[in-house]
């Protein structure tokens, strides 16, 4: 039924028996037996209800209330009225049959003050959605922080107040405290090396500052905290928690395949990747970095930081392409992708094979730790057809390409264990506002009424075949 188009031309060509398999939607890659299926989201980006149950403002709220900060003056305060509908959207995972749902807790609903008090109506929101969760067998993985830092936090310097690392580390043992028994698997944050970048460097996201020493600092803070809640939980955690973090890691290139380029592009990847990856599963900063990080680095914080994780989340979207630029962050600025390379709504390449290239070096230059992906998707437009069926083939392409893609990676020794497409629904897009579309899912902006799209339908099948379906 959502086999078209090419195939017919396909017929009476001698086919290979991979290609026979596709055309008759077997699945061409089946994946390893207990791969994970599941789905990505954010607090700031669905929930809403910003005001409800005593939650206190976030740097996001702040930050989109400032005119000119986000397109259309969009802002969270009704993202997709999750706080409230959060049963639907269960439902909606439950149909789809995902079996994993990658959440994160908003911090200024559970301590509103970021420290100090906690507030147990905020607690009582994250306890009806996991028990909801679990009562339709999907397993429940928080996330402690996706970006929405309590605005009381940031009054006192946020992420580059060093006090933030014990900061994050007295909220993570208060949620795991009281959802501990019921959520096994727990990532300390999501994406630091972005929310450091553009929302501590370039100013483009919250909480708006802007300069590399600031970045450096949010990135230090970030991976001390969560070397010090890792091992705080660890210390008085349960055996059968699984600890870990999700970085945005993606394969980083000389704009234009240019030697001269080639510089700007190792320092981009040295900021963007290794300053993460490098402390955390190495114990060091990356060289052409280790100016920047010398004041922050305090005796004994490496050690802190250099945890063995669980599992390491990765969130992959596309190679970035890198060449200098005096006025940049460090010097460098985006350059365009290779000609002809189809891009998405958001301008970023679609590459999957950087995907099996990412993996890889994952394996190779960090032993191989055992990945999740934890977010990949596409903004694409779509449209409701005359069956009232959300249409959305380029991004049922986009997830099959790189399901491919990460398949022909474990083929290659990859120890990646699972999947979780960004996003389950339409949200707040960052400074992007509500004009871009992740999700399998589209939600009406007036009437908040939720429209699975054929990718949520392919992604059904998806895990239903465990593999990828052909289309
Ligand atoms: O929406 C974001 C998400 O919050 C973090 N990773 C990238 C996504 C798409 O931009």
């Amino acid at each position: 039924m959502r086999r078209r188009g090419f195939l017919g031309a396909l017929a009476g060509a001698a086919l290979t028996p991979r290609a026979a398999a596709f055309a008759q939607g077997a699945p061409v890659d089946r994946f390893p037996e207990g791969f994970v299926w599941g789905v990505s989201t954010s607090s700031y980006q669905i929930e809403g209800a910003v005001e409800a149950d005593g939650r206190a403002p976030s740097i996001w709220d702040t930050f989109s209330r400032t005119p000119g900060k986000v397109a259309n003056g969009d802002t969270g305060d009704a993202a997709c009225d999750h706080y409230n509908r959060y049963l639907e959207d269960v439902e909606l995972m439950a149909r789809a049959r995902m079996r994993a749902y990658r959440f994160s807790i908003a911090w200024p609903r559970v301590m509103p003050t970021g420290e100090g008090a906690v507030n147990a109506k905020g607690l009582d929101f994250y306890e009806r959605l996991v028990d909801a969760l679990l009562a339709r067998g999907i397993e429940p993985w928080a996330c402690l922080f996706h970006w929405d830092l309590p605005q009381a936090l940031q009054d006192k310097g946020g992420w580059t107040n060093r006090d933030s690392a014990q900061w994050f580390t007295d909220y993570a043992l208060v949620v795991a405290g009281r959802l501990g028994d019921r959520v096994n698997h727990w990532a300390m944050f999501n994406e630091p090396n972005v929310f450091a970048i553009f929302g501590h460097g370039v100013g483009t996201h919250a909480p708006g500052l802007t300069g590399r020493a600031n970045c450096m600092a949010a990135i230090h803070h970030q991976n001390l905290a969560q070397g010090m809640a890792i091992r705080a939980l660890r210390g008085g955690g349960r055996p059968a928690w699984r600890l870990g973090t999700v970085l945005s890691v993606q394969p980083i290139r000389p704009a234009g395949g240019l030697e001269a380029n080639r510089p700007a592009a190792a320092m981009w990847d040295a900021l963007w990747n290794r300053a993460c990856l490098d402390p955390l599963f190495l114990g060091r900063y990356p060289d052409l970095l280790a100016a920047d990080f010398e004041p922050l680095v305090k005796p004994g914080d490496l050690a802190v930081i250099r945890q063995a994780v669980n599992y390491l989340g990765i969130n992959y979207y596309s190679r970035l392409y890198q060449q200098p630029d005096p006025g940049g962050l460090v010097g460098t600025g985006f350059g365009p992708p290779p000609p002809g390379v189809k891009v998405t709504g958001m301008g970023w390449p679609v590459e999957p094979d950087g995907l099996t290239e990412q993996l890889l070096e994952l394996r190779d230059r960090y032993r191989n730790p055992l990945v999740y992906i934890m977010e990949n998707g596409a903004d694409f437009y779509d449209w409701v057809g005359p069956e009232g069926k959300a249409e959305d083939g380029e991004r049922i392409a986009f997830i099959r390409d790189h399901l491919r893609a990460g398949a022909e990676a474990i083929r290659q020794g990859a120890n990646l264990k699972g999947w979780f497409p960004w996003t389950l629904l339409d949200n707040f897009e960052w400074a992007e506002g509500y004009a871009r579309h992740f999700g399998l899912v589209q939600v009406d902006r007036s009437t908040m009424k939720r429209t699975p799209k054929a990718s949520y339908h392919w992604y059904a099948d998806a895990i239903r075949m465990n593999g990828v379906p052909g289309y």
